[in-house]
């Protein structure tokens, strides 16, 4: 079969002919329908050796809907012809973490070696891949495959962050999404979908704020030096009760600080290395709490499958080829995919 590996560290992803595998035990076998690209895809492949815990050569994709094709002999999965979408964060699958569906946030993840499907393990940018337990399958019934897959990162991602502010989000609050392209433009949904807030959107090009507006917020801005003003203006000079930064440079985070209300939430969900200063006494608003979101748990996964089949969710997906993945992900890196980029086995 056709997968785009990861064959050494330094080298770009290769389309390799590979042997297709073989489900044993409670493996599944998913014929692969759709696999999105993500930032972290990108950080994976500009890894040093020795960086990250994982040992290629591996598929890549961790991002994946498809349907089961076959079952290993004591498989507990979904029947053969389901459509599914896996859930990511493969853990160790018997801490308590993982016996309750949080395996993102797995107790013995820093021995494991990989991070998930795709990341350290071989994932779904290819025609099949093998998931080692039905629990990690979620049904999507007719949902479109390019809708889906997106959803089990991007959109779970998303969906966790949120859930981790939602609180601070009751009636005539503001929530600000810093950053609105595969991730953001789906936080944005889920904030209209789940929350009463108002949602005022920050990106650096004009195609994101469109993007924003279409995805439900009610205000776009430009990252300028007014920013910080511009958007406490637009909250009646009280400033905002969450930010969602899915950039996380220390620009942004100096504008989430900025913002902020007393008692406001920060979720840094985008891995652009910035630094802020946490000190008393300090220049952060009195009450600031900041989360680390890390993807989500399994039962958010399903929750995010039902928003989307409700209708409460869309993924603006741009389709390429399986073999297109050279040119998918140089559209990623020079910032030229709007909403996600997915690939289509053929
Ligand atoms: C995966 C592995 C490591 C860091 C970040 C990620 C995210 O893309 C998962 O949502
Ligand atoms: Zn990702
Ligand atoms: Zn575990």
């Amino acid at each position: 079969m056709k997968a785009v590996r990861l064959t050494a560290w330094g080298r770009e992803p290769a389309l390799c002919e590979v042997e297709r595998p073989v489900p044993h035990g409670a493996d599944v076998l998913v014929r692969v329908e759709a696999a999105g690209l993500c930032h972290s895809d990108v950080h994976v492949i500009d890894s040093s050796p020795g960086a990250l815990p994982y040992r290629p050569p591996f598929t890549l994709g961790h991002e994946v809907a498809g349907h089961v094709a076959a079952l290993g002999p004591h498989a507990e999965s979904p029947a053969v012809g389901e459509r599914v979408v896996l859930y990511g964060p493969w853990g160790c699958g018997s801490c308590a973490r993982c016996a309750a569906g949080r395996d993102n946030y797995c107790d013995r993840r820093e021995d494991l070696g990989w991070h998930g499907v795709g990341l350290g393990r071989d994932g779904g940018m290819a025609e099949y891949v093998l998931v080692p337990a039905g629990r990690h399958l979620v049904p999507i019934g007719d949902l479109p495959a390019d809708q889906a897959a997106p959803l089990s990162d991007a959109g779970l991602t998303s969906h966790h962050a949120v859930a981790g502010v939602r609180h601070a989000l009751g009636d005539d609050s503001t929530a600000a999404v810093i950053g609105v392209g595969g991730l953001g433009h789906l936080a944005v949904q889920i904030l209209r979908a789940t929350t009463p807030s108002r949602v005022l959107a920050v990106d650096i090009r004009e195609e994101a704020l469109a993007l924003a507006r279409r995805s439900g917020a009610h205000a776009g801005t430009l990252m300028r030096a007014d920013t910080a003003r511009v958007l406490r203006t637009r909250t009646g000079g009280v400033g905002v009760d969450a930010v969602l930064d899915f950039v996380g440079n220390s620009a942004t985070l100096e504008l989430a600080a900025d913002i902020l209300r007393p008692g406001g939430e920060l979720a840094l969900v985008g891995s652009g290395g910035g630094q802020m200063t946490v000190r008393k006494p300090g220049f952060l608003p009195p009450g600031f709490r900041l989360s680390l979101p890390f993807w989500g748990t399994r039962p958010e996964l399903a929750e995010v499958i039902a928003l989307a089949r409700s209708g409460a969710l869309h993924v603006e997906a741009e389709r390429f080829p399986l073999s297109a993945a050279p040119e998918a992900f140089d559209r990623l890196r020079r910032g030229r995919v709007s909403g996600r980029a997915v690939l289509i086995p053929g």
